[in-house]
C-alpha cells in the first residue's frame, strides 16, 4: 500500500517554493502527494523578483479538496500558503468535512506581494481558522514572532519559549526554526509537543536563506508523518533532508538559490 498525503498550498512557478516543493518533497520521501493550489505567485523578473500574487477562487479551492479527498484515501494534509481571508475561511470549512490524523500548517503569514492591510487580516484569520486544526504547526523566526507574541527570538531558549507559547494556542506539536536567523555556528530548532522539548541541530550550511526550505522541512514532516513515524521522527529526518538538500541547493538566475529535493541524505 502506497502511502498517500494531500497538500493545500500556492503556487510558485520557478519550482523554488509552495505547492512545487511540496509534491516533490513527497515524491522523494515515497509518498503519493495530490495537491489544491489556493493562489499563484509570480516572480517578477523586472522588478527585482517581487512577488505577483493571484488568489484562486475559493469555491475552486473547495472544488479541488473535494476531487482530491474524495478520489483518495487521505488522512495527512499539509497546509501552506492560503493567501487571503477568503481563501482561508474556504479552506477551514472544507477541511472540516472529513477527519484528519494529521494537519500540519506551516503558517506562511506574509508574501511581499500581498497589501500591507490585508496582511493582518489574513494574519487573523489563520489564526482563529486554521490553528486550531492543527496538529503540527511549523513556523520560522519571523512566524514564531507574530505567533508567539515575543519581542524578539534570539536564543535557543528563545526559540523554546516562542514554542511554548504557540502551543499554547492549541497544535499538538510546534517546531520553531531558528535557521540563520538565531546567532551561532548551527542551524537550530526546536520541537515541542507539550511535555518533551527536542532540540534539531545541524551545522549551518552558510549564512544566506534559501528558497524552499520551510517548504521542503514541513512537506518532509508531513510525508513522514503519513508513513506513520512519530513527530519526533518525523521532524528529525525531515532537518537532515533540508540539510543536504541546502547542501546540494540549485543555483539560478535569479538572485537567490533553492533547495534540491533530490539530494542525497549525508
Ligand atoms: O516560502 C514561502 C512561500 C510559500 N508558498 C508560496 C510562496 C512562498 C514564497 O515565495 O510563493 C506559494
Amino acid at each position: 500500500m502506497v502511502n498517500t498525503a494531500f497538500v493545500i498550498a500556492g503556487s510558485e512557478a520557478t519550482g523554488g517554493a509552495g505547492i512545487q516543493v511540496d509534491l516533490k518533497t513527497f515524491q522523494q520521501l515515497g509518498v503519493y502527494g495530490m495537491g489544491a493550489i489556493t493562489c499563484i505567485v509570480s516572480f517578477d523578473p523586472n522588478n527585482n523578483w517581487a512577488h505577483r500574487f493571484v488568489p484562486v477562487d475559493p469555491q475552486v479551492i473547495q472544488d479541488q479538496i473535494e476531487a482530491a479527498t474524495s478520489c483518495h484515501d487521505v488522512s495527512t494534509v499539509k497546509i501552506g500558503m492560503l493567501g487571503t481571508p477568503a481563501t482561508i475561511a474556504a479552506v477551514a470549512e472544507s477541511l472540516k468535512k472529513q477527519t484528519w490524523t494529521n494537519v500540519v500548517l506551516d503558517p506562511v503569514l506574509i508574501c511581499k506581494g500581498q497589501e500591507p492591510g490585508a496582511a493582518l487580516d489574513t494574519d487573523t484569520a489563520l489564526r482563529d481558522q486554521i490553528l486550531p486544526l492543527a496538529t503540527v504547526v511549523t513556523p520560522n523566526h519571523f512566524e514564531a514572532l507574530t505567533l508567539s507574541g515575543m519581542e524578539k527570538i534570539e536564543t535557543v531558549d528563545d526559540l523554546i519559549e516562542a514554542a511554548k507559547l504557540i502551543h499554547a494556542q492549541g497544535p499538538a506539536a510546534v517546531i520553531v526554526k531558528g535557521g540563520v536567523s538565531i546567532a551561532g555556528p548551527d542551524a537550530v530548532d526546536v520541537l515541542f509537543d507539550g511535555t518533551e522539548v527536542t532540540i534539531l541541530s545541524a551545522p549551518k550550511v552558510g549564512e544566506l536563506r534559501v528558497s524552499g526550505a520551510g517548504c521542503t522541512f514541513a512537506a518532509a514532516v508531513t510525508a513522514e508523518l503519513a508513513k506513520g513515524a512519530t513527530i519526533k521522527a518525523a521532524a528529525q529526518t525531515a532537518k537532515k533532508l533540508v540539510t543536504a538538500g541546502i547542501a546540494q541547493r540549485m543555483e539560478s538566475n535569479a538572485p537567490f538559490t533553492s533547495v534540491w529535493q533530490g539530494a542525497t541524505l549525508i
